[in-house]
């Protein structure tokens, strides 16, 4: 039995789970977190001594933080061989689209565009500031849209890890008020995920909490 901690409206947490959901595998999740609290408690520190969610533990297994290095030990306990392959190649290329996503589409959307949107008041936003922020995101986005147009999924025609990391953030991007590139693929891509149980019920949920 998986056990977890972090809140679900976490972008990090949703990752997590999202892969939880698809991989169908048992689990307790704790409420930790902003509204929550509970990450700066000498008990909570113990288990992860950055104070961040999401953190795991599997059974009598290490506990584990750092969302990619969860979502590399999930995929390869519990995945199969077309989600994250065993072999060292097809591997890599797996693991090169997912690092990507979390490097230059996750990190480049959450604080850049969703924090200045949704977590700032309006009073306090720059819309050029946060115009040059989606354009940066869209540059990454761009190349996202050149690899759908090939093939069904990020790094080939399965889907693999590298979705769960560059699709978790199109929930907010498509939900938020920004302008958008138009990008037909990726849009595509987009409308055949919310059709995932899994998505629906992990990363396509109310991030009104958040709000500023
Ligand atoms: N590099 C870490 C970052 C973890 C992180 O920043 N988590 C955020 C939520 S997405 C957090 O713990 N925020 C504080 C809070 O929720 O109270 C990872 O990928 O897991």
């Amino acid at each position: 039995m998986l056990e977890i901690w972090g809140r679900k409206t976490s972008s990090n947490v949703q990752a997590l789970m999202w892969a939880v959901g698809e991989l169908n595998l048992p689990f307790t999740r704790h409420d930790i977190g902003h509204r929550f609290g509970g990450t700066d408690t000498p008990g909570f520190l113990a288990l992860n001594p950055n104070g961040t969610v999401p953190v795991l533990r599997d059974g009598d297994g290490h506990t584990l933080w750092e969302t990619g290095a969860i979502l590399r030990y999930l995929a390869a306990q519990y995945g199969s061989d077309t989600f994250w392959p065993v072999a060292p190649s097809p591997r890599a290329n797996v693991d090169k689209w997912a690092e990507w996503a979390k490097l230059n589409v996750a990190q480049t959307f959450t604080v850049p565009v969703f924090w200045r949107v949704v977590r700032t008041p309006a009073d306090q936003q720059d819309p050029q500031v946060i115009q040059s922020a989606v354009t940066t995101l869209e540059r990454s986005l761009a190349i996202a849209e050149a690899q759908l147009v090939k093939h069904d999924f990020l790094a080939g025609q399965d889907f693999t890890l590298a979705d769960i990391q560059l699709g978790h953030v199109l929930y907010r991007y498509y939900d938020i008020a920004i302008d958008r590139a138009p990008m037909p693929a990726l849009r595509s891509y987009y409308d055949r995920l919310t059709q995932r149980p899994a998505y629906r019920d992990h990363v396509m949920i109310s991030y009104d909490e958040l709000r500023a």
